[in-house]
């Protein structure tokens, strides 16, 4: 059950084609749910990508209403994730792209070692960005694509700074870090507790400070985050 559920959401991301949601037949809960994202990023290591770090997700009250689910869940990043600051991404590679503005954490012997401004990428596999807590948990949380601003030495206050996101020059998002489980660096701990080891050098987004917004064609987005600096991407045409 565990493999044909990991086969079928890799499939999706793959073909790009959008899965009915598995419903209550399939018996997954959280612990399975977790079983079948090792299955489905082990499916991608085996085709030669490597997991360069983690994410959390539903951290913010605004992600957990936009999404319907209410607890803090995780996922993992891989290198073939990671578009570069400014880059543009193919919008062909994806199912329904949204954006979320994060913050990202730069994890060096088990502590914070440095912070910069994120975007996350995330593209539900599921039809209608549609899910269960214990489905988006078996489609790797959504992840789909992060990109890091310049990576910089922590303030001595991360937990109020102002969060913009903008879509062609226009302010499409507005929020606080505060929105990140009161105070984003609390993300270290949470991620340690949920996902275990924290390899030195891998990323660590903290979760959306805001609600996401769907990546149109053409579109540029930029992130700022008060203190932290810029970072921006572009959607294919
Ligand atoms: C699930 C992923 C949530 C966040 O930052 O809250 C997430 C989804 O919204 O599809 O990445
Ligand atoms: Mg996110």
């Amino acid at each position: 059950m565990i493999d044909t559920i990991a086969a079928r959401l890799d499939e999706a991301a793959v073909t790009r084609t959008a899965l009915a949601q598995f419903g209550a037949d399939a018996g997954l809960d959280v612990a399975t749910a977790y079983q079948v994202q090792d299955a489905l990023v082990a499916r991608r290591v085996g085709r030669g990508e490597a997991v360069v770090g983690v994410k959390l997700g539903l951290t913010s009250r605004a992600k957990m209403t936009q999404m319907g689910v209410d607890e803090v869940i995780w996922g993992r990043l891989t290198d073939a994730m990671h578009i570069s600051d400014g880059g543009t991404v193919d919008l062909s590679g994806h199912i329904h792209p949204k954006v979320e503005p994060e913050v990202a954490f730069l994890v060096e012997g088990g502590a914070i070692a440095a912070v910069a401004p994120a975007v996350e990428l995330i593209d539900s596999r599921y039809r209608d960005f549609r899910f269960t807590l214990p489905e988006v948990i078996a489609d790797n949380t959504s992840a789909s694509g992060f990109v890091v601003g310049p990576w910089q030495p922590v303030p001595d206050n991360v937990d109020n700074l102002g969060v913009l996101l903008e879509v062609d020059g226009r302010v499409a998002q507005v929020g606080s870090t505060a929105a990140i489980l009161g105070d984003p660096r609390r993300a270290l701990p949470e991620a340690a507790r949920l996902a275990g080891e924290l390899r030195d050098g891998w990323v660590l987004l903290a979760g959306a400070a805001t609600a996401a917004v769907p990546l149109t064609p053409g579109a540029h987005v930029r992130v700022t985050v008060e203190q932290l600096g810029t970072v921006s991407l572009r959607a294919s045409a």
